[in-house]
């Protein structure tokens, strides 16, 4: 038996699912570090962004009394709490949901999968922020927060709860959290936990969660007895698409070299926030070059874990055999569906295998008139 097989025999089935929210359903992440900015600002300090995990996942009060005592603020935990509530209600309009969480949402209340939702933040605080997001609210038959309960994650109160009020076994539930907090919570419940963190090459430290994916598009419903995601199209996961070009640029000079595999870098300048919003990947799509015309292309976003990279790149491999190269030229993408997770590989060998597969799924998925209608959108060509 195989090692994977050996582990999905061994995984449980669960019958609910129990969410955390920020940091896993919504963006937070940007929005705190915005606020953060500005409040320490007000006490000439500069809010560090390296130092975002220390509050992931904390409850308000531990994660306000972090930044006093880091920055040694000249006010209290409370006093701090009070300048900075109103600074996030400001924001909550601003919050977007992660890719893939109202594909979740939608696909566990079309089964009638019971859910709940869990934060550390009050209640009041939750409402407010699922108000700006259309059927939410009704997803969920139970939403606790950290007001709720006596101690807060990585306390399992919050988690049983839930299960409590959702009239389930804790064994039945199975918990989706991007916090290290939140997944100590759900083990120490005794439930399954999928850990989805937030913060880029962090996945190392959550040894404690049942598994680990890398976004919400990666979930397997299907792996803990939940019924299986159906918008799955030949090996590719359709996407609202998205828009992205500039000229061709300068890589690290070894996709042709070491992979045999040229990739048109484009720079990620001008594209933090869109590069920030997608989950690193390999996506699919169609590339325009303005003087040679429009071509299937498949690429990869991010760290590419082989090499270990310390930026999130964008590697387009344009799927036709050119004889020159083209910096300096106008690439321009629609990006229209997903495939997989960025991964390590035992062998160069492996890689470059896996990458040709990409690039086969991708050419066939292509020709799907769900995917080549966008071959003919003007944006590839005007330029
Ligand atoms: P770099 O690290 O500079 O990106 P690569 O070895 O990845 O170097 O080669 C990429 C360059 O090769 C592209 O910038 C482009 O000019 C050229 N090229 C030729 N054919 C292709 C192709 N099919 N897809 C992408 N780039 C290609
Ligand atoms: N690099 C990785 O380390 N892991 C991957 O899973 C991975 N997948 C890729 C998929 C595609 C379709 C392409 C074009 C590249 C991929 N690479 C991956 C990136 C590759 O390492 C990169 O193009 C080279 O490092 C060139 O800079
Ligand atoms: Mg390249």
């Amino acid at each position: 038996m195989t090692e994977k097989m050996a582990t999905a025999s061994l995984t449980k089935l669960v019958r609910c699912v129990i969410l955390d929210l920020d940091g896993t359903l919504l963006n937070t992440d940007g929005i705190v570090g915005n606020v953060l900015k500005v409040l320490l600002s007000r006490y000439g300090k500069q809010w560090d962004g390296r130092e975002a995990h220390k509050i992931l996942g904390k409850t308000p009060f531990e994660a306000a009394a972090a930044v006093v005592e880091d920055y040694q603020l000249p006010c209290s935990t409370i006093e701090f709490i009070s300048q900075i509530s109103p600074l996030f209600s400001d924001q909550w309009c601003n919050i977007k949901a992660l890719p893939g969480a109202n594909r979740l949402l939608k696909h566990l209340k079309n089964h009638g999968v019971p859910m709940a939702l869990a934060s550390n933040s009050p209640k009041e605080s939750i409402e407010a922020k699922i108000s700006y997001h259309d059927g939410w609210k009704s997803s969920f038959s139970v939403i606790i927060g950290g007001d709720e309960v006596r101690t807060g994650k990585p306390s399992p109160d919050m988690f049983l709860e839930a299960a409590e009020r959702l009239s389930m076994e804790p064994s039945s539930c199975l918990v989706i959290e991007d916090s290290l907090p939140g997944v100590t919570a759900g083990k120490a419940a005794e439930m399954q936990v999928v850990a989805v963190p937030s913060l880029p090459k962090q996945s190392h430290l959550y040894t404690a969660a049942d598994e680990v994916i890398n976004s919400l598009l990666d979930l397997r419903p299907e792996k803990w007895g939940l019924p299986p995601f159906e918008d799955w199209v030949d090996g590719t996961l359709p996407l609202d698409p998205w828009y992205i070009g500039g000229p061709v640029i300068k890589g690290f000079g070894r996709g042709s070299k070491v992979l045999g595999i040229p990739t048109a870098n484009l720079s990620t300048k001008g594209y933090s926030d869109l590069l920030a919003e997608h989950p690193s990947g390999v996506y699919f799509g169609w590339a325009g070059l303005s003087s040679r015309g429009v071509f299937k292309m498949v690429m990869s976003i991010g760290w590419n874990p082989y090499f270990d990279n310390k930026e999130k790149t964008i590697e387009p491999w344009i799927l036709y055999k050119f004889d020159e190269d083209f910096y300096g030229e106008e690439l321009r993408l629609i990006i229209v569906g997903y495939i997989r997770p960025e991964a390590n590989f035992p062998s160069l060998e492996s890689l470059i295998a896996k990458i040709h597969e990409d690039g086969e799924i991708a050419e066939k998925a292509l020709e799907l008139p769900l995917y080549s209608s966008y071959k003919n959108d003007p944006y590839l060509r005007s330029s």
